[in-house]
């Protein structure tokens, strides 16, 4: 009689979850699919007591098999993780956001949008509907979740309840189709730095860069034209000027895309550029362009505005396509010898710093080593945002250990001094993933990088997830402690650290989404107190 797993070896799972036997969707790296909450979560080790409020993470998990076998984990559907931490204990909640894509899909029950950010591959009955997977970042601003995903309009979130409460515009003040997945939000005024790219359509080169005050009143608007056509991922900003950074990974033609091209290629001899201009009062005749040589860049650290008058930028600097699955035009993204890592004792990705001066008359810059760390998903004190400061924390490859990256997965924590380019680091050892980290100040008075550092780990051997915290000033001691998830999590991408005393309160969120407070659940509320029996 054959057993359990030799009858299931032989099944084949429905047609529309049979996901395409690749790397993106297999093993470690298969999709969770999972909606649901896990209330006082199991925690080996201690949650120190001065800790509380929420970590959001935001994860790519494509709830359907693809229609298409070439797609990227980065098409994923977005789910939003929420861990509410008080009192020493944790509360666990993912939710996919409600997008149209994710509505119109489930009620298919199959896949009907296309390849990532190409519309011309979706059902027709699916043609102008919001693209957004909302898989990238998850932030907080007027009392709510932005879930982003750069070719589309916010999603705005309960904060809570994590409901889906639909597309947000800025009071209809933002018009762009577009919105970064990384706006920059001042710590000292809370206002909101942001832009689109593609801003006029696909294949557009309009940018458009937007200030709103902490309330979402429109400060600024300024649209420009960028010298090309390319993927603006990530943007930078000081008190005087914000940063537009430009890879070399360029949008196909809309005829090609019209053909079921990927949207990205990468270009194996365009330069990596970065535009400036100015904060406040912006015109698009101030912005000043700025050249290396072909390289990658995935995210900011940190930027600040020098004595000198010069603007600096802070981020990691990869020699070689991290992108891989964006190939050049006509190569194979697993053969493309751009994708790959060069071979050899040389640096293939280091933290760097840039300097854009205003009044230079030569548009190319080099950069400068800080620290010597492969890393990616730069992180700083928020509180010191946009200012000169000393640390960063890095999601790092451990030279000694062996992880492999899919799309992009390290197995290291990274506090460095980016002035005395000191490098820190807990390895999770050769069978644990982990993402980006967020920092958690131990108090509002304590000195920069003093607290606390809060990130998902993906254990390969045991196939379950847990959220780790770490005390920043003993970093390779390891956590202090595991919450413990009783199932797998896929990678997650961008995430927030938001303190409770910046969550709304019980009366504000029944105001807000008319959420009556029965639905309103121990989740925000301090425990109750049972009479002793
Ligand atoms: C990035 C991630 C994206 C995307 C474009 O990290 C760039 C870079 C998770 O989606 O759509
Ligand atoms: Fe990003």
């Amino acid at each position: 009689m054959p057993d359990i797993g030799q009858v299931t070896e032989k099944l084949q799972p429905q047609p529309e979850a049979a996901y395409p036997p690749l790397p993106f969707f297999e093993g470690p790296e298969a999709p969770c699919r999972f909606d649901g909450e896990v209330y006082n979560c199991i925690v080996p080790g201690t949650i120190p007591k001065g800790i509380d409020g929420t970590y959001y993470r935001c994860v790519p998990d494509a709830l359907w098999a693809p229609q298409y076998e070439d797609d990227v984990f980065i098409n994923g559907d977005g789910a939003i993780d929420a861990i509410r931490i008080q009192d020493g204990h944790a509360d666990f909640k993912q939710k996919y956001v409600r997008t149209s894509k994710f509505v119109i899909e489930r009620t298919a029950r199959q896949a009907v949008f296309g390849k990532y950010r190409n519309r011309y591959t979706d059902d027709p009955r699916v043609k102008h509907e919001i693209h957004s997977t909302a898989n990238t970042h998850i932030i907080y601003f007027e009392k709510q979740l932005l879930a982003l995903k750069e070719d589309s309009p916010p999603y705005a979130m309960d904060p809570d309840t994590l409901q889906t409460k639909g597309p947000y515009d800025f009071h209809s003040q933002y018009t762009a189709p577009t919105f970064t997945a990384h706006p920059k939000i001042d710590a000292n005024t809370g206002e909101m730095l942001t832009m689109g790219y593609e801003a006029k359509g696909d294949g557009t080169a309009d940018v458009v860069y937007y200030l709103f005050d902490k309330d979402g009143k429109k400060l600024e608007e300024c649209w420009f034209k960028a010298p090309y056509v390319r993927m603006i991922h990530d943007m930078a900003a000081t008190d005087k000027w914000v940063i537009f950074i430009i890879p070399p990974l360029e949008t196909q033609p809309v005829e090609e895309l019209k053909k079921g091209e990927k949207h990205f290629a990468w270009s194996t001899d365009k330069p990596l550029t970065f535009g400036i201009l100015p904060h406040r009062n912006p015109k698009p005749e101030d912005i000043t362009w700025f050249t290396y040589q072909n390289a990658f860049y995935g995210h900011t650290g940190n930027a600040f505005d020098g004595d000198d008058g010069c603007v600096y930028l802070d981020a990691p600097l990869t020699y070689f396509n991290k992108f891989w699955f964006f190939p050049p035009r006509g190569e194979d993204a697993t053969t493309a010898p751009s994708g790959k890592a060069p071979r050899g004792d040389g640096v293939v990705s280091h933290y760097v710093r840039w300097r854009f001066d205003p009044n230079a008359t030569d548009p190319h810059v080099e950069p400068v080593e800080l620290v010597n760390a492969d890393g990616e998903m730069p992180k700083v004190d928020d509180r010191y945002l946009g200012k000169p400061y000393s640390t960063l924390f890095l999601a790092m490859h451990d030279p000694t250990q062996d992880n492999g990256p899919v799309g992009g997965v390290y197995n290291a924590i990274a506090k460095c001094d980016v002035n005395t380019h000191e490098l820190v680091y807990w390895s999770t050892g050769d069978h644990t993933a982990i993402h980006e980290v967020a920092f958690i100040p131990r108090t509002n008075e304590s000195p920069e990088a003093d607290g606390y550092l809060v990130t998902i780990a993906n254990r390969r051997d045991i196939q379950l997830s847990s959220i780790l915290i770490l005390d920043a000033q003993k970093l390779s001691d390891g956590p202090v402690a595991v919450i413990e998830l009783p199932f797998r999590l896929r990678n997650g991408i961008h995430g927030s650290w938001v303190p409770a005393e910046e969550l709304p309160t019980r009366e504000e969120l029944c105001n807000m989404s008319g959420v009556s407070d029965e639905i309103r659940r121990e989740f925000r509320s301090k425990p109750v107190s049972f009479p002793q029996l």
